[in-house]
């Protein structure tokens, strides 16, 4: 039966609470426009590519790898483990794995991740996983590429398991973003294949580069938060701009790379699961910080 009262007080609660939420969003809307920091933030990013090194000497073998990555954004390098070694360094998360499976929450350092979002991640510590440590902390090659790309000498920041297991789940990264505003390189190693069916990342490829479509996006972020862009602005963008929206599939052993300053979203996981590790480089001193 309808309940008369309890409907004309949810009514009048919506319209309270609703205008405002219009108004506060309002008032943020006015403050962003009357806000004068847009020409500082262009500054620092002048700063940050006129401070900008030529290491591409760092490179040798990989360099039509790190051409790759500077046209697209992306590049992927196949078989970077035998399936021995993969098997080997997979089985060092299992405890792990075993663990989530019983607590169903991971805490990092500046997120958590549950079965609301079907997705974990736990840190790849010299302690609990040596051997995945090891291959990815202590990689000359791959601290050469992150260099030679970044224009400054690196060393990986952080290292991470990450696990989607929970199909037809809507998680936090499925909005289309760019997790910095100024170049990081990732590395994404497959533990499990990953077909069209079992998430892989969508990536637009092109929107790495710096540019005047993105100022706005990337001054919101410096100044307040990451913005999400949308799947509706982000194909517009593309249009526009002529990005490529491109599925990284690839195989168990195979290494993802990505400057992940480019808009790219995950997407859904159909079946089974995707289990890989993920590794940041990034320059920008007091910038530092880690958004997976
Ligand atoms: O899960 C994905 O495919 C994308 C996640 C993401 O946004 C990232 O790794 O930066
Ligand atoms: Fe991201």
């Amino acid at each position: 039966m309808l309940n008369l009262s309890a409907l004309k007080s949810a009514t009048r609660e919506s319209r309270i609470f609703g205008g405002a939420y219009q108004r506060t969003r309002e008032f943020y809307l006015r403050l962003q426009a009357l806000d004068k920091s847009r020409s500082r933030f262009r500054k620092i990013i002048e700063g940050y590519w006129a401070g900008r090194q030529d290491l591409d000497h760092l490179v040798t073998d990989d360099r039509p790898l790190l051409d790759v990555l500077r046209r697209d954004g992306v590049a992927r390098i196949d078989g970077f483990c035998d399936a021995e070694t993969t098997e080997r360094l997979a089985s060092e998360i299992q405890a792990d794995l075993d663990a989530l499976r019983v607590s169903g929450r991971t805490e990092l350092e500046f997120s958590y991740h549950d079965d609301i979002d079907g997705r974990y991640q736990v840190a790849i510590v010299p302690e609990r996983h040596p051997g995945l440590f090891d291959l990815l902390h202590n990689n000359d090659r791959l601290d050469r590429l992150a260099s030679a790309y970044l224009g400054s000498r690196e060393r990986p920041l952080s290292h991470v398991v990450e696990l989607k297991n929970k199909p037809f789940h809507i998680d936090r990264f499925a909005f289309e973003h760019c997790d910095r505003w100024f170049p990081e390189f990732k590395a994404y190693l497959y533990l499990d294949d990953v077909s069209e069916f079992n998430a892989p990342m969508r990536f637009y490829a092109g929107s790495h580069r710096p540019g005047e479509w993105r100022m706005d996006f990337d001054w919101f972020h410096w100044r307040y938060r990451l913005p999400k862009l949308g799947i509706d602005l982000a194909r517009d963008l593309a249009k526009e701009q002529g990005f490529r929206e491109v599925y990284m599939t690839g195989r168990k052993g195979d290494l993802l790379i990505a400057d992940t300053t480019g808009i790219h979203a995950s997407s859904l996981l159909r079946e089974g699961r995707r289990l890989q590790t993920i590794s940041i480089w990034a320059s920008g001193g007091v910038f530092r910080y880690r958004y997976a």
